[in-house]
Protein backbone atom coordinates (compact mmCIF):
# COMPACT_ATOMS: atom_id res chain seq x y z
CA UNK A 1 0.00 0.00 0.00
CA UNK A 2 1.43 3.65 -1.14
CA UNK A 3 0.47 6.91 -0.18
CA UNK A 4 1.26 9.73 -2.20
CA UNK A 5 2.38 13.25 -0.69
CA UNK A 6 1.00 15.78 -2.99
CA UNK A 7 1.36 19.52 -2.80
CA UNK A 8 3.34 22.68 -4.14
CA UNK A 9 6.50 23.83 -2.94
CA UNK A 10 7.52 25.00 0.10
CA UNK A 11 4.12 23.14 1.48
CA UNK A 12 6.25 21.10 3.97
CA UNK A 13 5.75 17.37 2.19
CA UNK A 14 9.55 16.81 3.00
CA UNK A 15 9.39 17.95 5.76
CA UNK A 16 6.12 15.81 6.86
CA UNK A 17 7.44 12.30 4.50
CA UNK A 18 10.58 12.70 6.97
CA UNK A 19 8.48 12.55 10.32
CA UNK A 20 6.33 10.16 9.00
CA UNK A 21 8.82 7.85 7.91
CA UNK A 22 12.09 8.91 10.31
CA UNK A 23 13.84 9.23 6.86
CA UNK A 24 16.25 12.31 6.42
CA UNK A 25 15.25 13.27 2.87
CA UNK A 26 16.81 17.01 1.95
CA UNK A 27 14.08 19.62 2.73
CA UNK A 28 14.38 22.73 0.98
CA UNK A 29 14.10 26.88 1.53
CA UNK A 30 16.03 28.55 -1.03
CA UNK A 31 15.83 27.77 -5.05
CA UNK A 32 13.68 25.23 -6.99
CA UNK A 33 12.48 21.83 -5.36
CA UNK A 34 14.23 18.71 -6.55
CA UNK A 35 11.91 16.24 -8.75
CA UNK A 36 13.05 13.14 -7.41
CA UNK A 37 10.32 11.15 -5.42
CA UNK A 38 11.31 10.12 -1.80
CA UNK A 39 10.07 6.73 -0.93
CA UNK A 40 9.73 5.32 2.97
CA UNK A 41 7.99 3.51 4.96
CA UNK A 42 6.01 4.02 8.17
CA UNK A 43 5.31 1.38 10.71
CA UNK A 44 1.71 1.63 12.01
CA UNK A 45 1.14 2.81 15.40
CA UNK A 46 -1.48 -0.09 17.16
CA UNK A 47 -1.72 0.04 20.95
CA UNK A 48 -3.24 -3.60 20.08
CA UNK A 49 -0.18 -5.07 19.08
CA UNK A 50 1.87 -3.13 21.72
CA UNK A 51 -0.84 -5.26 24.40
CA UNK A 52 -0.07 -8.50 22.70
CA UNK A 53 3.44 -8.36 22.36
CA UNK A 54 3.54 -7.67 26.05
CA UNK A 55 1.59 -10.36 26.82
CA UNK A 56 3.41 -13.34 24.33
CA UNK A 57 6.82 -11.77 24.98
CA UNK A 58 8.11 -12.68 21.73
CA UNK A 59 11.43 -12.66 19.86
CA UNK A 60 9.72 -10.34 17.45
CA UNK A 61 7.10 -7.74 17.08
CA UNK A 62 5.92 -7.38 13.76
CA UNK A 63 3.88 -3.77 12.66
CA UNK A 64 1.74 -3.71 9.89
CA UNK A 65 3.66 -0.29 7.12
CA UNK A 66 2.42 1.80 5.11
CA UNK A 67 4.64 2.98 2.18
CA UNK A 68 4.64 7.03 1.66
CA UNK A 69 5.81 8.76 -1.31
CA UNK A 70 6.73 12.36 -1.60
CA UNK A 71 6.27 13.20 -5.03
CA UNK A 72 7.44 16.46 -5.91
CA UNK A 73 6.89 18.29 -8.87
CA UNK A 74 3.34 19.91 -8.91
CA UNK A 75 2.90 23.61 -10.34
CA UNK A 76 0.42 26.11 -9.75
CA UNK A 77 -1.48 26.10 -12.21
CA UNK A 78 -0.72 23.76 -14.55
CA UNK A 79 -4.18 22.79 -15.21
CA UNK A 80 -5.34 25.51 -16.69
CA UNK A 81 -2.29 25.49 -19.12
CA UNK A 82 -3.31 21.58 -20.09
CA UNK A 83 -3.01 19.76 -17.01
CA UNK A 84 0.00 17.80 -15.04
CA UNK A 85 3.04 16.76 -15.82
CA UNK A 86 3.09 13.30 -17.64
CA UNK A 87 5.46 12.33 -15.26
CA UNK A 88 3.43 13.69 -12.32
CA UNK A 89 0.47 11.86 -13.60
CA UNK A 90 2.02 8.71 -13.94
CA UNK A 91 3.44 8.56 -10.46
CA UNK A 92 -0.04 10.22 -9.10
CA UNK A 93 -1.46 6.95 -10.79
CA UNK A 94 0.66 3.92 -8.94
CA UNK A 95 -0.55 5.53 -5.38
CA UNK A 96 -3.42 4.25 -3.19
CA UNK A 97 -4.14 7.74 -1.89
CA UNK A 98 -3.45 10.77 -1.59
CA UNK A 99 -1.92 13.09 1.19
CA UNK A 100 -1.98 16.66 0.03
CA UNK A 101 -0.39 18.91 1.99
CA UNK A 102 -1.51 22.66 1.75
CA UNK A 103 0.77 25.11 3.46
CA UNK A 104 -1.12 27.49 6.20
CA UNK A 105 2.08 28.69 7.72
CA UNK A 106 3.26 32.07 7.29
CA UNK A 107 6.81 32.85 6.69
CA UNK A 108 7.80 36.12 5.14
CA UNK A 109 11.65 34.77 4.03
CA UNK A 110 9.95 31.46 2.40
CA UNK A 111 8.44 32.81 -0.90
CA UNK A 112 4.80 30.79 -1.57
CA UNK A 113 4.85 29.87 -5.69
CA UNK A 114 1.47 31.50 -5.39
CA UNK A 115 3.06 34.80 -3.79
CA UNK A 116 0.13 34.70 -1.23
CA UNK A 117 -1.11 32.04 1.84
CA UNK A 118 -4.21 30.85 0.74
CA UNK A 119 -4.86 26.86 1.86
CA UNK A 120 -8.71 27.10 0.96
CA UNK A 121 -7.57 28.24 -2.91
CA UNK A 122 -4.68 25.72 -2.84
CA UNK A 123 -6.97 23.03 -1.63
CA UNK A 124 -9.72 24.08 -4.32
CA UNK A 125 -7.09 23.61 -6.86
CA UNK A 126 -5.43 20.65 -6.28
CA UNK A 127 -8.51 19.31 -6.14
CA UNK A 128 -9.63 20.82 -8.99
CA UNK A 129 -6.26 19.76 -11.09
CA UNK A 130 -6.59 15.89 -10.06
CA UNK A 131 -10.39 16.22 -11.53
CA UNK A 132 -9.27 17.75 -15.26
CA UNK A 133 -6.95 14.58 -14.97
CA UNK A 134 -9.89 12.04 -14.75
CA UNK A 135 -11.87 13.89 -17.84
CA UNK A 136 -8.81 14.02 -19.90
CA UNK A 137 -8.68 10.28 -20.17
CA UNK A 138 -12.76 9.65 -19.61
CA UNK A 139 -13.32 11.87 -23.03
CA UNK A 140 -11.23 9.77 -25.06
CA UNK A 141 -12.68 6.96 -23.51
CA UNK A 142 -15.70 8.48 -24.03
CA UNK A 143 -15.09 9.26 -28.02
CA UNK A 144 -13.85 5.74 -28.24
CA UNK A 145 -16.76 3.89 -27.02
CA UNK A 146 -19.20 5.63 -28.74
CA UNK A 147 -17.24 4.34 -31.73
CA UNK A 148 -17.47 0.80 -30.78
CA UNK A 149 -20.79 1.13 -30.30
CA UNK A 150 -21.57 1.93 -33.92
CA UNK A 151 -19.40 -0.50 -35.05
CA UNK A 152 -19.26 -3.88 -32.99
CA UNK A 153 -22.43 -6.01 -33.04
CA UNK A 154 -23.79 -8.32 -30.07
CA UNK A 155 -22.03 -9.05 -26.93
CA UNK A 156 -18.70 -6.30 -27.71
CA UNK A 157 -21.09 -4.29 -28.34
CA UNK A 158 -23.30 -4.67 -25.13
CA UNK A 159 -20.61 -4.48 -23.31
CA UNK A 160 -19.11 -1.03 -25.08
CA UNK A 161 -22.67 0.34 -24.46
CA UNK A 162 -22.30 -1.16 -20.33
CA UNK A 163 -18.80 1.12 -20.28
CA UNK A 164 -20.61 4.09 -22.14
CA UNK A 165 -23.02 4.38 -20.01
CA UNK A 166 -20.62 4.25 -16.50
CA UNK A 167 -18.11 6.68 -18.16
CA UNK A 168 -20.98 9.25 -18.95
CA UNK A 169 -22.21 9.12 -15.65
CA UNK A 170 -18.22 9.81 -14.35
CA UNK A 171 -17.94 12.47 -17.29
CA UNK A 172 -20.90 14.31 -15.97
CA UNK A 173 -19.90 14.55 -11.79
CA UNK A 174 -16.49 15.62 -12.86
CA UNK A 175 -18.09 18.47 -14.76
CA UNK A 176 -20.02 19.19 -11.81
CA UNK A 177 -16.29 19.23 -9.93
CA UNK A 178 -17.99 15.98 -7.52
CA UNK A 179 -14.49 13.77 -7.46
CA UNK A 180 -14.93 10.09 -8.39
CA UNK A 181 -14.56 9.47 -4.96
CA UNK A 182 -17.96 10.52 -4.31
CA UNK A 183 -19.77 9.36 -7.11
CA UNK A 184 -22.55 6.36 -6.19
CA UNK A 185 -21.45 3.50 -8.24
CA UNK A 186 -22.96 -0.41 -8.17
CA UNK A 187 -21.15 -3.33 -7.66
CA UNK A 188 -21.12 -3.78 -11.97
CA UNK A 189 -19.78 -0.30 -12.59
CA UNK A 190 -16.91 -0.49 -10.25
CA UNK A 191 -16.24 -3.65 -11.60
CA UNK A 192 -16.37 -1.50 -15.14
CA UNK A 193 -13.73 1.20 -13.46
CA UNK A 194 -11.65 -1.31 -11.94
CA UNK A 195 -8.49 -1.08 -14.69
CA UNK A 196 -8.75 2.74 -15.19
CA UNK A 197 -6.59 4.67 -12.32
CA UNK A 198 -8.58 7.91 -11.51
CA UNK A 199 -6.92 10.39 -9.56
CA UNK A 200 -9.85 11.34 -8.26
CA UNK A 201 -11.51 8.28 -7.23
CA UNK A 202 -8.05 8.17 -4.70
CA UNK A 203 -8.97 8.74 -1.02
CA UNK A 204 -7.81 11.66 -0.46
CA UNK A 205 -6.67 13.53 2.96
CA UNK A 206 -5.75 17.52 3.42
CA UNK A 207 -3.14 18.40 6.03
CA UNK A 208 -2.84 22.08 6.74
CA UNK A 209 0.55 22.39 7.23
CA UNK A 210 0.17 25.21 9.98
CA UNK A 211 2.82 27.54 11.82
CA UNK A 212 3.13 27.23 15.93
CA UNK A 213 1.00 30.73 16.18
CA UNK A 214 -1.80 28.79 14.51
CA UNK A 215 -2.19 25.29 17.29
CA UNK A 216 -5.00 26.89 18.96
CA UNK A 217 -6.79 27.63 16.48
CA UNK A 218 -5.90 26.55 13.12
CA UNK A 219 -7.66 28.31 9.81
CA UNK A 220 -10.26 25.17 7.64
CA UNK A 221 -10.88 24.31 4.46
CA UNK A 222 -13.87 23.68 2.69
CA UNK A 223 -12.95 19.90 3.27
CA UNK A 224 -12.43 17.39 6.51
CA UNK A 225 -8.24 17.65 7.02
CA UNK A 226 -6.04 17.39 9.38
CA UNK A 227 -4.00 20.32 11.18
CA UNK A 228 -0.47 20.36 12.38
CA UNK A 229 2.72 21.81 12.47
CA UNK A 230 5.12 20.16 10.30
CA UNK A 231 7.98 22.25 11.43
CA UNK A 232 7.20 21.49 15.28
CA UNK A 233 6.67 17.75 14.83
CA UNK A 234 9.67 17.35 13.10
CA UNK A 235 10.87 19.19 16.50
CA UNK A 236 9.33 16.55 18.60
CA UNK A 237 10.63 13.69 16.90
CA UNK A 238 13.77 15.10 17.31
CA UNK A 239 13.83 15.28 20.71
CA UNK A 240 14.95 12.77 23.69
CA UNK A 241 11.64 10.94 24.71
CA UNK A 242 11.99 12.63 27.83
CA UNK A 243 11.47 16.29 27.45
CA UNK A 244 8.69 15.88 24.76
CA UNK A 245 5.71 15.50 27.73
CA UNK A 246 6.57 19.11 28.57
CA UNK A 247 7.02 20.89 24.73
CA UNK A 248 3.66 19.36 23.57
CA UNK A 249 2.17 20.78 26.95
CA UNK A 250 3.84 23.99 26.40
CA UNK A 251 1.89 24.20 22.89
CA UNK A 252 -1.13 22.82 24.13
CA UNK A 253 -0.75 19.87 22.04
CA UNK A 254 -1.82 16.13 23.61
CA UNK A 255 0.25 13.99 21.22
CA UNK A 256 2.17 14.04 18.42
CA UNK A 257 0.47 14.28 15.04
CA UNK A 258 2.05 11.23 13.37
CA UNK A 259 0.61 8.46 14.89
CA UNK A 260 -2.57 10.25 14.48
CA UNK A 261 -2.10 10.58 10.57
CA UNK A 262 -0.38 7.36 9.99
CA UNK A 263 -3.74 5.90 11.59
CA UNK A 264 -5.65 8.05 9.76
CA UNK A 265 -4.23 6.93 6.08
CA UNK A 266 -4.84 3.31 6.91
CA UNK A 267 -8.04 3.84 8.05
CA UNK A 268 -8.64 6.28 4.95
CA UNK A 269 -7.31 3.29 2.58
CA UNK A 270 -10.11 0.71 4.04
CA UNK A 271 -7.57 -1.37 5.79
CA UNK A 272 -7.67 -2.73 8.73
CA UNK A 273 -5.11 -5.57 10.54
CA UNK A 274 -5.78 -9.43 12.11
CA UNK A 275 -3.19 -10.25 14.30
CA UNK A 276 -0.87 -13.58 14.35
CA UNK A 277 0.39 -14.43 18.11
CA UNK A 278 2.81 -16.95 19.25
CA UNK A 279 6.52 -16.85 21.14
CA UNK A 280 8.33 -16.18 18.06
CA UNK A 281 6.81 -13.67 16.26
CA UNK A 282 3.43 -11.75 17.22
CA UNK A 283 2.35 -9.87 13.81
CA UNK A 284 0.13 -7.24 12.41
CA UNK A 285 -1.13 -7.90 9.05
CA UNK A 286 -2.95 -5.86 6.41
CA UNK A 287 -6.02 -6.60 4.99
CA UNK A 288 -9.02 -4.69 3.27
CA UNK A 289 -12.14 -4.06 4.82
CA UNK A 290 -14.25 -7.02 3.33
CA UNK A 291 -11.94 -9.75 3.23
CA UNK A 292 -12.38 -12.93 3.60
CA UNK A 293 -10.16 -15.87 5.69
CA UNK A 294 -8.56 -16.96 3.08
CA UNK A 295 -7.88 -13.63 1.72
CA UNK A 296 -6.08 -13.30 4.68
CA UNK A 297 -4.15 -16.71 5.10
CA UNK A 298 -2.88 -15.72 1.51
CA UNK A 299 -1.54 -12.68 2.91
CA UNK A 300 0.99 -14.60 5.22
CA UNK A 301 2.00 -17.76 2.39
CA UNK A 302 0.02 -18.25 -0.57
CA UNK A 303 0.55 -22.41 0.87
CA UNK A 304 -1.82 -21.72 3.80
CA UNK A 305 -4.56 -20.11 1.65
CA UNK A 306 -4.25 -23.22 -0.56
CA UNK A 307 -4.27 -25.65 2.07
CA UNK A 308 -7.22 -23.57 4.49
CA UNK A 309 -9.00 -26.16 6.67
CA UNK A 310 -10.41 -23.44 9.09
CA UNK A 311 -9.44 -20.25 11.23
CA UNK A 312 -9.31 -19.91 15.04
CA UNK A 313 -10.73 -16.69 15.62
CA UNK A 314 -10.79 -14.30 18.54
CA UNK A 315 -11.36 -10.98 19.11
CA UNK A 316 -8.39 -8.69 20.10
CA UNK A 317 -10.99 -7.45 22.96
CA UNK A 318 -11.57 -11.10 24.06
CA UNK A 319 -8.09 -12.21 23.86
CA UNK A 320 -7.09 -9.25 26.01
CA UNK A 321 -10.09 -9.96 28.71
CA UNK A 322 -8.92 -13.72 29.08
CA UNK A 323 -5.37 -13.08 29.38
CA UNK A 324 -4.46 -15.86 26.84
CA UNK A 325 -5.10 -17.90 23.97
CA UNK A 326 -5.78 -21.54 26.38
CA UNK A 327 -8.31 -19.56 28.21
CA UNK A 328 -10.22 -18.68 25.28
CA UNK A 329 -10.19 -22.04 24.30
CA UNK A 330 -11.30 -23.28 27.43
CA UNK A 331 -14.13 -20.55 27.64
CA UNK A 332 -15.57 -21.42 24.16
CA UNK A 333 -14.19 -17.83 23.00
CA UNK A 334 -12.07 -19.45 20.06
CA UNK A 335 -14.48 -19.62 17.33
CA UNK A 336 -14.09 -21.64 13.89
CA UNK A 337 -14.57 -20.26 10.87
CA UNK A 338 -14.50 -21.03 7.03
CA UNK A 339 -12.76 -19.65 3.96
CA UNK A 340 -15.46 -17.00 3.71
CA UNK A 341 -15.79 -15.68 6.91
CA UNK A 342 -15.72 -11.93 6.71
CA UNK A 343 -12.74 -10.62 8.69
CA UNK A 344 -13.12 -8.09 11.32
CA UNK A 345 -10.57 -5.42 12.60
CA UNK A 346 -8.55 -6.61 15.19
CA UNK A 347 -9.16 -10.56 14.93
CA UNK A 348 -6.74 -12.76 16.34
CA UNK A 349 -5.99 -16.01 14.20
CA UNK A 350 -4.54 -19.31 13.79
CA UNK A 351 -5.07 -20.56 10.56
CA UNK A 352 -5.15 -24.78 10.77
CA UNK A 353 -4.30 -25.78 6.64
CA UNK A 354 -2.37 -29.27 5.48
CA UNK A 355 -0.25 -29.10 1.98
N1 LIG B 1 7.78 27.97 9.80
C1 LIG B 1 7.56 26.75 9.33
N2 LIG B 1 8.38 26.32 8.34
C2 LIG B 1 8.13 25.08 7.84
C3 LIG B 1 7.08 24.25 8.31
N3 LIG B 1 7.10 23.10 7.60
C4 LIG B 1 8.13 23.21 6.74
N4 LIG B 1 8.75 24.40 6.87
C5 LIG B 1 9.93 24.90 6.13
O1 LIG B 1 9.52 25.15 4.80
C6 LIG B 1 10.58 24.84 3.88
C7 LIG B 1 10.05 23.91 2.83
O2 LIG B 1 9.74 22.66 3.42
P1 LIG B 1 9.78 21.33 2.57
O3 LIG B 1 9.40 20.22 3.48
O4 LIG B 1 11.05 21.22 1.83
O5 LIG B 1 8.57 21.64 1.56
P2 LIG B 1 8.20 20.91 0.18
O6 LIG B 1 8.69 21.81 -0.89
O7 LIG B 1 6.71 20.86 0.15
O8 LIG B 1 8.82 19.57 0.18
C8 LIG B 1 11.71 24.23 4.72
O9 LIG B 1 12.67 25.25 4.94
C9 LIG B 1 11.01 23.85 6.01
O10 LIG B 1 11.91 23.92 7.11
C10 LIG B 1 6.25 24.75 9.35
O11 LIG B 1 5.33 24.07 9.83
N5 LIG B 1 6.54 26.01 9.81
MG1 LIG C 1 10.15 18.55 -1.01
Amino acid sequence: MQVGIIGLPTAGKTTLFNILTGAQAETHRYGAEKKEANVGVAKVPDSRLDFLSSLYNPKKTTPATIEFVDVAGLVPGEARSGGFSPSLIGALRQVDALIHVVRAFPDDELLHPAGSINPQRDTDELAMELTFADLAVIEKRIERLRADVMKKKGAEQVTAQRELEVMEKCNKALENEIPLRDVELTEDEKRLLRGYTFLSSKPLLVVLNIGESQITEPPTVGTPSLALSAQVESDIAQMPEADRAEFLEALSLTEPARDRLIRFAYESLGLQSFFTVGEDEVRAWTITRGDTAVVAASKIHSDIARGFIRAEVVAFDTLKELGSWNAAREKGALRLEGKEYVMQDGDCVNFRFSV
